[in-house]
């Protein structure tokens, strides 16, 4: 495509269900926040949208964390994490929210133009229904074991521990989360998006088109899942939190159909506070749309939104650049295990005035994208936090930016010196080359997503002058009485001005990195922000000749080892922490259950239930079954064989001889290949520990219980 004539940035609209973490700000939000900052300096036409995602299922279950309603949680969490991405200089041009009026009109006329012109499915399916609470049981309000890795908290949209997507039907053992019940299957209408029809269009423009220029990961998940055959995907739910159907009560639009259509309606509220129009924005082919994602996202963002855009006449995005995941400490990082940095204690820790402001930030910054998970998964530790930190910010840059500015105040009059072109020598000549290639070698790397590249070719040239002051050490020519002869001064004037000029480059490259910095950088240099535009960068004639400067500042302040000591302790205790609370949630959540009674039946119901007592015979474990055990049971009568999953409460030797409750009419079943012949009745206490319902005193086998 010829040059863009705008660009419309995405980062992925976090769920305003809790804090977000620092795994989050490195894979969607800082690698986002540096492309925009960048194509705003190159004075391109740029916005960049975010927001919070405040439907689906994660809400309302906050809110039933919390004690509270899903409004209360999407109003306490919108602003906290819109303040969390300013303080780390996530520069959005505006942040949304799809609770908005804007959002649910904009998200049901793009519903309703797809379903008048038959884009998609009606179909009613059975579908799992929790009859305690009278609720289908959508995405998190469903439980299970993965079918992928055996993980038994799996959602019924996707497993947290190994990232798969997941439907409901596919969990094994499923579970309502509101009750704890067995959920029921009953038949209910839906809509859905036959993604069976696209697959031509996905196979073409993902599998051909952009086979080369997109991330590996994201053309590799494309395939597997074209590979699988694509679905019918449902997009719409019976929940009463949503973008609710047009005219079809106690339905709204799936929470992943109505987020991605955030990114237009951000635009659109973009657009009304600015004066501007968004349609180009979402209609023109000459607009370049890249949207920002970690890899638990990209499914919807590189087959199901473009099916969705495809069919509402809007343009595709021209790249998905996603991100693998970012691990901490040596495991996995995750909010509920307590196991992560949210942005918001980061910031509470680091970024206070006192503690460095800014430059705080920038460290974060520094480090997330120096260890960016663009194409594997990577690992955050505090103390390669502190490393890095130490050996290239500071050190690097932090120390080239000081000595410059030291050495000017001492050997220049605190001036920018002239530079005599008549000595120029072999070592300038380099290091004004350095400064030129740079800017191309940066520009290269963030036209393709290479981050931490564009990152490292800043640094290195910092260190380019780092080794030329060193081998040109002004510091060593002698002044006699208070003077340089005429060859020393002009030596150090060469040396000092391209050292400055340098500064000055620095200063703009490394600003969509870490703008506090090149802030903070400009001030020094007393110089506007037009400077930071991108054409700037490669000049070596930005900073006036005579022209006084500021005195230096620390750029980096010293991290002391106590510090990030504190950090790891800090994260060691805080885990620890969510586990005990976790067990005392599950016994106070157990304690004060009010219990949820099933629907009413009438005496014929029950009577169809045929109940007797037995003996035990024997009890012996199945194998590969952790939880079965196999009983004989004298039913005087008859002696059955009953399968039971009671093998992790009792051993075999203290149950043989035990009088139990038989349900005799049960159909038989088979478990692991045994065929079970009825049922024993169990009662459950609050720690959910099994006891025998039984006759106080041993009485005949077969007896009938009524
Ligand atoms: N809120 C999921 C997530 O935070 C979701 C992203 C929406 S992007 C349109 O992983
Ligand atoms: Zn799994």
């Amino acid at each position: 495509m010829n040059q863009p004539k705008r660009y419309l940035i995405t980062s992925a609209l976090p769920y305003a269900n809790g804090l977000k973490h620092i795994g989050h700000l490195a894979g969607a939000y800082i690698p986002a926040d540096i492309y925009a900052r960048y194509l705003r300096q190159q004075k391109r036409d740029v916005v960049f949208v975010c927001g919070s995602d405040e439907h689906g299922t994660a809400i309302p279950i906050q809110a039933m964390k919390e004690g509270t309603t899903a409004q209360a949680i999407i109003d306490k969490y919108h602003p906290i994490i819109e303040q969390n991405f300013k303080d780390l200089g996530i520069e959005f041009d505006i942040y949304h929210r799809t609770s908005s009026p804007l959002h649910h009109e904009t998200a049901q006329e793009f519903f309703t133009a797809l379903n008048n012109k038959g884009d998609l499915e009606i179909k009613e399916t059975e579908q799992f229904y929790d009859e305690a609470t009278s609720t289908f049981l959508a995405d998190r309000f469903i439980k299970g074991t993965c079918p992928n890795c055996g993980y038994d908290n799996a959602y019924g949209d996707q497993c947290e521990k190994c990232g798969k997507s997941l439907s409901p039907e596919e969990l094994i053992n499923p579970v309502s989360t509101l009750s704890g019940n067995a959920p029921i299957k009953k038949a209910t209408k839906h809509w859905y998006l036959p993604l069976n029809r696209h697959e031509d269009f996905l196979l073409e423009w993902v599998l051909k088109e952009h086979k080369d220029d997109w991330r590996a990961n994201v053309v590799g998940q494309v395939k597997s899942w074209i590979d699988g055959g694509l679905q019918p995907r449902a997009v719409t739910r019976d929940l009463d939190w949503g973008v609710s159907l047009p005219n079809e009560a106690g339905k709204v639009l799936y929470v992943w159909f109505d987020a991605p259509i955030g990114y237009i309606s951000a635009t659109k509220q973009w657009a009304l506070n600015n004066g501007k129009d968004w349609k180009p924005y979402w209609y023109n082919e000459d607009t370049k749309l890249v949207h920002f994602i970690g890899k638990d996202n990209i499914v919807f963002h590189a087959i199901i939104f473009p099916v969705m855009l495809k069919l509402h006449g809007n343009i595709l995005p021209s790249n998905v650049p996603s991100n693998e995941f970012m691990n901490l400490e040596g495991d996995k990082m995750s909010t509920s295990r307590g196991w992560s940095i949210e942005m918001d204690d980061y910031i509470n820790d680091w970024i206070k005035p006192e503690n460095g402001g800014g430059q705080m930030a920038d460290a974060l910054r520094y480090y997330l994208t120096a260890i960016a998970p663009e194409t594997k998964d990577s690992e955050f530790t505090w103390k390669g936090f502190h490393t890095s930190y130490k050996s290239e910010l500071s050190d690097i840059l932090g120390n080239f930016v000081n000595r410059t500015f030291v050495l000017m105040h001492k050997l220049c009059n605190g001036k920018v010196p002239v530079f005599h072109n008549d000595i120029i020598d072999d070592d300038d000549k380099q290091l004004i080359n350095d400064i030129k290639t740079a800017k191309q070698k940066v520009e290269d790397n963030l036209e393709e997503y290479k981050f931490r590249d564009g990152l490292f070719e800043v640094i290195d040239l910092a260190r380019k002058g780092n080794q030329y002051l060193q081998k040109k050490e002004p510091w060593k020519r002698k002044a006699i009485d208070g003077k340089y002869s005429t060859e020393d001064q002009q030596h150090i004037d060469n040396c000092i001005h391209l050292c400055l000029q340098l500064t000055a480059n620095l200063s703009i490259l490394i600003n969509p990195f870490l703008p506090f910095t090149a802030k903070k950088m400009l001030y020094m240099m007393k110089v506007v922000e037009r400077m930071l535009d991108w054409e700037n960068a490669g000049s070596v004639t930005l900073l006036k000749v005579g022209y006084s400067l500021r005195a230096p500042e620390l750029l980096f302040r010293k991290i002391e080892d106590a510090e990030i000591e504190i950090q790891i302790e800090k994260l060691k205790a805080k885990s620890l922490k969510t586990k005990e609370n976790k067990v005392e949630e599950t016994t106070q959540h157990t304690e004060h259950q009010i219990p949820v009674i099933k629907p009413e039946i009438v005496f014929d119901d029950f009577a169809k239930i045929d109940l007797r007592v037995g003996t035990i015979l024997s009890a012996e474990k199945v194998e590969k079954a952790d939880k079965l055990l196999k009983l004989e049971v004298d039913l005087g009568f008859e002696k059955r064989t009953i399968v039971s999953g009671i093998a992790m409460h009792f051993k075999s030797e203290e149950i043989i001889g035990k009088q139990v409750t038989v349900v005799c009419n049960l159909a038989p079943r088979k478990m692991r290949g045994i065929e079970s012949n009825g049922m024993i009745l169990m009662a459950e206490d609050k720690a959910g520990k099994l006891h025998f319902v039984n006759p106080d005193h041993k009485i005949d086998e077969g007896s009938g219980v009524s």
